[in-house]
């Protein structure tokens, strides 16, 4: 990396003023910019040359590490051969290629994929597909859509609506179209330190058929959950949870569909969560690892069922109505079947498995340091939640945050939690420098 592309942002502030970031306090970051000029592997390498692990694969998407040559190589040798085909009306083989491979991943009979740019998209796009599966077997009522509290569901109004986070969906409430939530299953009182899926929580699926009761399932559309809550602080659904969800949405004709775009391509040790733990949802939801976020990419696969109630009518006419001018682009495409490869050559899925308990093992070995009052854990995700500082939430998860940055370990603090999701070809050493510096962090702050 050159020092001219290091120092160039520092020598013109007024330069920083353009870029309107995204979930980011614009004037202080603006204030006291954190730059990346590099990444490889674990590590990115900030604009003072330091290495900093990278304990959340970015944004949860570099599942094999930085900079994989096997991934940019295809990129670039795509753009050239074919730099954009439209999927409308026409093809190119890399995507029918794509749609294929992830087919034979997914389980079950779910082998029919919908491509889009983002998991904001996949979201929507697994919703409209859910009316229109009901309004193609002549039960165009089901219309409602049930999420759940504490659920990230994208940045689409769709999504936003079955979304469970106040905070994002407050400045735009009368835009989002009607949906019901189910309670989150996080109970510190029952749960608090539970390694992988907790024992208590299952009986919380059994709101759902109270909303049944409510609306009459004849009227419920879909049901969306991820089947770990990444963003909201790592919630491994309890155990018989997602099973007893399964149960009520098939007893209903309801579709279940499960959100993977975290979860999905190795996190929880099996190419999907579905398959980690073992149910089967109506529609996958994925984006991020897809690429392992090289580009951006989503996917939306949906099972035989679901895609042949929407093969009917003339055979000339569109089934589905809808797309993006980018669905499938080629060189998305590219970067996902380059991604699909190294993550079987690495054997990903199957080593984040055989990691996992070593991971599990470690952290939790953090209980009773000062302040921490859960960890949670499943594959190569965890979170540490914190009791927050009087009367100033948040600041004790940003100071821990912060700590570990100037220990050159990149975290992701949320409020008082910790969120941490590095790269799924992590060594055990990485493991060990990431909890001894959470260790001494959460000696050292306040
Ligand atoms: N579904 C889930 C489960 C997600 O986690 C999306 C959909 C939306 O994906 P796109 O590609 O449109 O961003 C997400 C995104 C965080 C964080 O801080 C998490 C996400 C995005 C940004 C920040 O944990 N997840």
């Amino acid at each position: 990396m050159s020092e001219a592309v290091v120092a160039r942002p520092f020598t013109d502030p007024a330069r920083l003023d353009a870029f309107w970031m995204p979930f980011t306090p614009n004037r202080s970051f603006k204030a006291k910019p954190r730059w990346m000029v590099e990444a490889s592997g674990m590590y990115y390498t900030d604009s003072q040359g330091r290495k900093i692990l990278d304990g959340m694969a970015g944004l949860w998407c570099v599942n094999a590490g930085h900079g994989r040559p096997e991934i940019a190589e295809a990129i670039s040798r795509q753009t050239r051969q074919l730099d954009f085909v439209s999927s409308f009306h026409m093809g190119h083989s890399a995507a029918f290629d794509l749609a294929d491979r992830i087919g034979a991943l997914a389980p079950a009979d779910l082998n029919h994929v919908f491509f889009t740019n983002s998991g904001s998209e996949a979201v929507d796009t697994a919703l409209k597909l859910a009316v229109a599966y009901h309004r193609a077997r002549g039960e165009g009522q089901r219309t409602r859509l049930i999420g759940r509290a504490r659920s990230y569901h994208g940045m689409g109004l769709g999504g936003l609506a079955v979304s469970g986070i106040g905070r994002h969906r407050k400045d735009f409430g009368a835009l989002l179209p009607p949906a019901d939530h189910l309670p989150h299953t996080l109970n510190l009182e029952h749960t608090a330190f539970s390694r992988g899926q907790p024992t208590w929580g299952a009986h919380l699926a059994d709101e759902l058929e109270a909303l049944c009761s409510l609306h009459d399932p004849s009227n419920i559309a879909a049901v969306i959950v991820e089947p770990v809550a990444g963003s909201t602080g790592v919630l491994p659904p309890p155990q018989g949870y997602l099973e007893r969800l399964r149960a009520i949405t098939e007893k209903h004709g309801i579709l279940l569909i499960f959100d993977e775009v975290i979860t999905g391509f190795g996190r929880i040790g099996a190419a999907f969560g579905a398959q980690a733990l073992s149910v089967t949802p109506d529609i996958i939801t994925s984006a991020k690892g897809l690429t392992n976020g090289a580009v951006p990419m989503g996917a939306v696969i949906a099972s035989k069922k679901v895609h042949d109630a929407l093969m009917h009518g003339p055979k000339d006419q569109i089934e589905f109505w809808h797309g993006y001018t980018y669905s499938g682009h080629p060189l998305c495409c590219a970067a996902a079947l380059a991604a699909l490869d190294v993550y079987q050559k690495d054997d990903l899925y199957a080593r984040t498995a055989r990691m996992a308990p070593y991971w599990e093992e470690r952290l939790h070995a953090l209980k009773g340091l000062p302040h921490l009052i859960d960890i949670r854990n499943i594959g190569l995700v965890a979170a540490l939640e914190l009791s927050p500082r009087d009367k100033a939430a948040g600041a004790r998860g940003a100071a821990l945050g912060e700590y570990c940055y100037s220990q050159g370990i990149l975290v992701r603090p949320s409020g008082d939690l910790i969120v941490l999701s590095p790269p799924l070809i992590i060594e055990h050493a990485e493991i060990d420098r990431m909890v001894e510096t959470l260790a001494a962090g959460l000696r050292h702050i306040a």
